[in-house]
């Protein structure tokens, strides 16, 4: 994909990490139309960049996002109806439909602000870590609104009734650590080690067979809402599509690594993927 320059975005690759940075740190990343045209794109060309083996989304400066742009997503295109239902498919494509299918794994690592629309491409990564220090918050009641797009659903995803009830209608901020707790993201650290932790995960994830890992999301995505039977069938055509698609054949490597040589533990470690 190259150096491109985006404005509200950049775009870092790393050892097969790509570093997808929201960049209005002035408006503490404020997802803006400009910053959802621009990410729409970005995912569309990373999701077949055989650079990236994992993304992570992050903000530039002291926020994660701010959410919506209160002025460019929402006033200024309050009496045009084109502009907005513009504003509002590139937004949603990315922060739903690219980031959720997006083929390989996710981490949103929320280094500050995370308020409103910003826990729709949170709750869309496959992990999240946060800074202890991060603070949360679903705010749209302190001025006049409801959670609306897709984010009040996107908290009954991840988030208990209670909590969500708790948190959306008093408009109440919480840390990094609460959120933990509430299992809108995986962990919290200090501020200092949140880089460290998330390219420890992403380094782990890039040993595994891709095409597992791919299978192994998609599964967990595909079968959250389904009926028992529907999940069982679903699941024995996506096991079978597997070994299809898997040009590594981890399957029977492993097995064979397992059964014949007795040369790894599949339940300790991953088979090897090298021979
Ligand atoms: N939309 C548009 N502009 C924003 C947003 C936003 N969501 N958040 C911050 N900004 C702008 C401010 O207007 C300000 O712009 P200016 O410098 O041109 O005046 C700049 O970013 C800095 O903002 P401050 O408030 O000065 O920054 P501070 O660090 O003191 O506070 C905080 C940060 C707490 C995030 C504060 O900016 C804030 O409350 N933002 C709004 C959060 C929010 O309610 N988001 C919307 C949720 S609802 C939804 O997303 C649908
Ligand atoms: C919000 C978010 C949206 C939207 C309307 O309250 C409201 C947040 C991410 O999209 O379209």
């Amino acid at each position: 994909m190259g150096e491109k320059a985006y404005q509200a975005v950049k775009v870092e690759k790393e050892d097969g990490i790509t570093w997808v940075i929201l960049n209005r740190p002035e408006k503490r990343n404020a997802m803006n139309p400009t910053l959802n045209r621009e990410m729409v794109e970005i995912l569309g060309e990373l999701a077949v960049d055989d650079e990236t083996a994992v993304l992570v989304l992050t903000g530039a400066g002291e926020a994660f996002s701010a959410g919506m742009d209160l002025k460019e997503f929402f006033r200024d295109v309050d009496h045009d109806p084109a502009a907005r239902f513009r504003a509002r498919q590139d937004a949603h494509r990315w922060q739903v439909h690219l980031l959720r299918h997006f083929p390989k794994p996710t981490i949103a690592m929320v280094n500050g602000w995370c308020f409103g629309g910003a826990f729709t491409p949170l709750v869309s990564c496959d992990f999240a870590i946060a800074a202890e220090d991060a603070t949360f918050g679903l705010s749209e009641v302190n001025w006049g609104i409801i959670p609306g797009g897709y984010v009040t659903k996107d908290l009954t995803l991840v988030m208990s009734f209670r909590d969500v009830m708790y948190y959306v209608v008093t408009g109440k901020t919480f840390d990094g650590r609460k959120a933990a707790e509430l299992k809108v993201v995986n962990e919290a650290v200090p501020r200092q080690e949140l880089r460290a932790r998330v390219v420890a995960l992403a380094n782990d994830l890039k040993k595994l067979n891709p095409f597992t890992v791919r299978a192994c999301k998609e599964a967990v995505r595909a079968t959250w809402t389904m009926s028992l039977e529907e999940a069982f069938e679903y699941l024995s055509a996506k096991q079978d599509q597997l070994r299809f698609v898997d040009p590594e054949r981890g399957r029977e490597k492993a097995l064979h690594q397992f059964l014949d040589e007795k040369s790894f533990r599949s339940g300790l470690e991953p088979y090897r993927r090298s021979e």
